[in-house]
């Protein structure tokens, strides 16, 4: 016979059991776009404990909407090798040119990361950081629906040794940082510099030397590495995201060792 409560006891159980344990983590990633995944992905993939904060219902950011809804994706010949890791089909369009499915793309996306042990809770934001002896160790996490409903409730914290900012162009959390650390980040102006307008060549070079340490514990992958080092849009070129998502993991990686 099935018993609604045994049902209900086995979600909350399972899901407080899993929440509790990741209260401290090793790496915290907002956002669940395509660069936070793949960045996922690869430090799931090194061993490493992993919590991903998505603030919608659904992971995949941009990426399911492809350019203007049209659901494909296009990448570069160096970015390919990532979705060949992924078991992702790609079609070779010209020249250096493939395209990809936007949603094959965030299936295996998720599945790899999920797959590697990665834990990714949706429907919850991160509101604020913690900063502590000028480090970023943590955030301050609320439902998305708290949110939406615009009414006071208090947030928990969830601590690690390194946040990720993965959040898009918003790139909310360096702009939390600068808001409230009361000291520089790691830009040129010490500031969130900014996003320039399209340019999708430049964008998606600049993409990679941008995807670095931007205030200490604090990485920046995908557009938000662009926003807060002041790079161009680049539009539906996804083959940046998943190059700043796997190189933003290996810095990780290697900080984690030294640590
Ligand atoms: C938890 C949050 C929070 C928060 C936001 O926008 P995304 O897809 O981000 P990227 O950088 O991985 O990919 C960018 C790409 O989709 C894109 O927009 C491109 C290439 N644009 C080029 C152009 O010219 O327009 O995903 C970010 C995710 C979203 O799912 C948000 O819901 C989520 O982050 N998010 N999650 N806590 N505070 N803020």
């Amino acid at each position: 016979m099935i018993d609604e409560i045994e049902i209900s006891r086995a979600i909350t159980e399972t899901f407080y059991k899993e929440f509790l344990n990741d209260m401290e983590s090793e790496v915290i990633i907002c956002g669940a776009g395509p660069s936070g995944l793949c960045a996922a992905y690869y430090l799931g993939k090194a061993g490493i404990k992993v919590v991903v904060l998505e603030r919608s219902l659904r992971p995949g950011g941009g990426l399911p909407g492809g350019g203007m809804m049209f659901n494909k994706i296009v990448i570069q010949e160096e970015s390919k090798t990532v979705l060949d890791e992924l078991g992702v089909r790609t079609v070779h369009y010209k020249g250096t040119y493939y395209t990809a499915s936007s949603l094959e793309t965030l299936s295996m996306l998720l599945n790899k990361a999920l797959k590697q042990g990665v834990h990714i809770y949706n429907c919850m934001f991160a509101e604020d950081v913690m900063i502590m002896d000028g480090k970023v160790n943590g955030v301050v996490v609320n439902w998305t629906a708290v949110e939406l409903a615009r009414i006071h409730v208090d947030p928990l914290s969830m601590r690690s040794e390194f946040v990720l900012d993965a959040t898009g162009h918003d790139a909310e959390i360096a702009r939390v940082v600068s808001r409230k650390s009361g000291a520089a980040l790691l830009t040129p102006t010490g500031d969130v510099i900014g996003e320039k307008p399209m340019w999708a060549d430049k964008g998606e070079k600049v993409l990679i030397d941008n995807t670095k340490e931007a205030f200490p514990g604090l990485y920046v992958t995908g557009m938000a590495a662009n926003a807060v080092f002041g790079g161009p849009r680049m539009g539906p070129i996804f083959g940046g995201m998943l190059l700043s998502g796997k190189k933003v993991s290996n810095l990780i990686i290697s900080k984690l060792k030294k640590t």
